[in-house]
C-alpha cells in the first residue's frame, strides 16, 4: 500500500518589499491572513528584495533589513516548518519569468497601475523601467507557484487584476500552463491609514515615521505615535465616528487588534472621550507587540536558524519554480537545452 498521503492543500503566497519599517498596515493588511490562513493552505512568504529595488535603497541597509522582514515573518507566527519563506533574488526564475511576461504586458494595462502613479511622484528623481515593470515581476511570483490564493491588502488589487489577465492571456494564446490566482483582502482593515495624514494610506516608506506604528516601535513610541495621532475636531465618540478618516482609523486598529466588529468598538467606546481610546489602543497595541518583539530578537540572536530556513526555503521554491517555467519556455518555443 503507498502510505505518501497526497499533499492537497491549495497553495497560497505573499510577499512584501523590505523598504523602510515594517508596519501596522502591513501585519494588519497581509501578514495577519498569513498566519490565519496558513493551516489550510502550503504557504509561500517572500521578502521581495528584488521589488525593493524600484526605488534607491542603501547597499547596507537593505542587506540588514532583508533579514529583518524574514524573522519578522516567523515572528508574526509564519511555522518554517510548514511553510516556505525566502528571499525572491534567491530564486532566478523570478527574473526569467518576469522577462517572459513583460512581453506579454502592454504598455496600456502598466500605465494604468496606480502603485506606478503615486510612486513616480514619490520618487520623481528615479522613475526607472524596473518601477513601470514592476507589476510583471509580482505576476511571475505568483504564477511559478501555481498559486491560488493571494492575502493582500487593497492597494495590490489592481496587480493582482493584472495578474489574472496575464495568467489568462498566455493560458489561452498556448494552453493551460497558469493557475489563476485569486486574491484574498480582509473585510476589516485592508486599508489602514497614515496617523497623521488620515486621508492616505500608512505606508512603511513614509517619510514623516509619526505616520505610521512600525512593528519594532519600542512602548514609549507607540504610546507617543498614538497620542499624536490626528483625529476629527469633535470631542467624544459617537456612531459617526467610524466615518472620520482619523478616529475611524483608530477605531478600526483597535476593533482588528481586540478581535471585536466595527460595532462592538463603537458600543465600547460610544459617548468616551478620544483621549480613551488612544489610551486604550496603545495598551492594545503594547500588549500585540511586546511578545512580538521578544519572538523576533530571540530569532535574530540565532543567526543560523534563519539562515538555514532560507537557505532550505529557496531550495523547496526552485524546486517548483524550476517546472513552471521550463513549462513556459517550452511552450513559447525555446528550444531545451541539450536538445537540438
Ligand atoms: P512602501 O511604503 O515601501 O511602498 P507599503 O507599506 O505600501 O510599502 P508594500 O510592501 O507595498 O507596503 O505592501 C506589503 C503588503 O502590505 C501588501 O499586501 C499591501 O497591500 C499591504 N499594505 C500596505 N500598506 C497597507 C495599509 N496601509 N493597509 C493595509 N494593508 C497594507
Ligand atoms: N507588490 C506587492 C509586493 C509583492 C507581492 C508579490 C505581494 C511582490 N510580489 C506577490 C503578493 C504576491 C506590494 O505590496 N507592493
Amino acid at each position: 500500500m503507498n502510505t505518501i498521503k497526497k499533499n492537497t492543500k491549495p497553495t497560497l503566497l505573499s510577499g512584501i518589499q523590505p523598504s523602510g519599517n515594517l508596519a501596522l498596515g502591513n501585519y494588519i493588511g497581509a501578514m495577519r491572513n498569513w498566519v490565519s490562513l496558513q493551516k489550510d493552505y502550503n504557504g509561500i512568504f517572500i521578502v521581495v528584495d528584488m521589488h525593493a529595488i524600484t526605488v534607491k535603497q542603501e547597499p547596507a541597509q537593505l542587506r540588514k533589513r532583508c533579514l529583518s522582514f524574514a524573522a519578522q515573518y516567523l515572528a508574526a507566527g509564519i511555522d518554517p516548518q510548514e511553510n516556505i519563506i525566502f528571499m525572491q533574488s534567491h530564486v532566478p526564475q523570478h527574473a526569467e519569468l518576469a522577462w517572459v511576461l513583460n512581453c506579454y504586458t502592454y504598455l496600456g494595462e502598466l500605465n494604468r497601475m496606480t502603485q506606478f502613479k503615486d510612486k513616480s511622484k514619490r520618487h520623481n528623481d528615479n522613475i526607472n523601467a524596473g518601477l513601470y515593470t514592476y507589476p510583471a515581476l509580482m505576476a511571475a511570483d505568483i504564477l511559478l507557484y501555481q498559486t491560488d490564493l493571494v492575502p493582500v491588502g487593497a492597494d495590490q488589487k489592481q496587480h493582482l487584476e493584472l495578474t489574472r489577465d496575464l495568467a489568462m492571456r498566455f493560458n489561452n494564446a498556448f494552453s493551460p500552463t497558469f493557475k489563476v490566482p485569486e486574491p484574498f483582502i480582509p473585510k476589516e482593515g485592508a486599508r489602514i491609514m497614515s496617523l497623521q495624514e488620515p486621508e492616505k494610506k500608512m505606508s512603511k516608506s513614509d517619510s514623516n515615521e509619526n505616520n505610521y506604528i512600525a512593528l519594532l516601535d519600542p512602548p514609549d513610541v507607540l504610546v507617543r505615535k498614538i497620542k499624536r495621532a490626528v483625529t476629527d475636531s469633535g470631542r467624544e465618540i459617537t456612531p459617526d465616528s467610524m466615518k472620520n478618516p482619523g478616529t475611524g482609523n483608530l477605531l478600526t486598529l483597535f476593533a482588528v487588534l481586540s478581535e471585536l466588529t466595527p460595532k462592538q468598538t463603537i458600543q465600547r467606546f460610544e459617548g468616551k472621550q478620544y483621549s480613551e481610546l488612544k489610551d486604550e489602543l496603545a495598551d492594545a497595541l503594547i500588549a500585540f507587540l511586546e511578545p512580538f518583539q521578544k519572538r523576533y530578537d530571540k530569532i535574530l540572536s540565532e543567526k543560523d536558524y534563519l539562515t538555514n530556513i532560507l537557505e532550505e526555503g529557496a531550495e523547496k521554491a526552485q524546486y517548483i519554480a524550476r517546472k513552471t517555467l521550463s513549462k513556459v519556455y517550452r511552450k513559447i518555443g525555446f528550444v531545451a537545452p541539450g536538445r537540438s
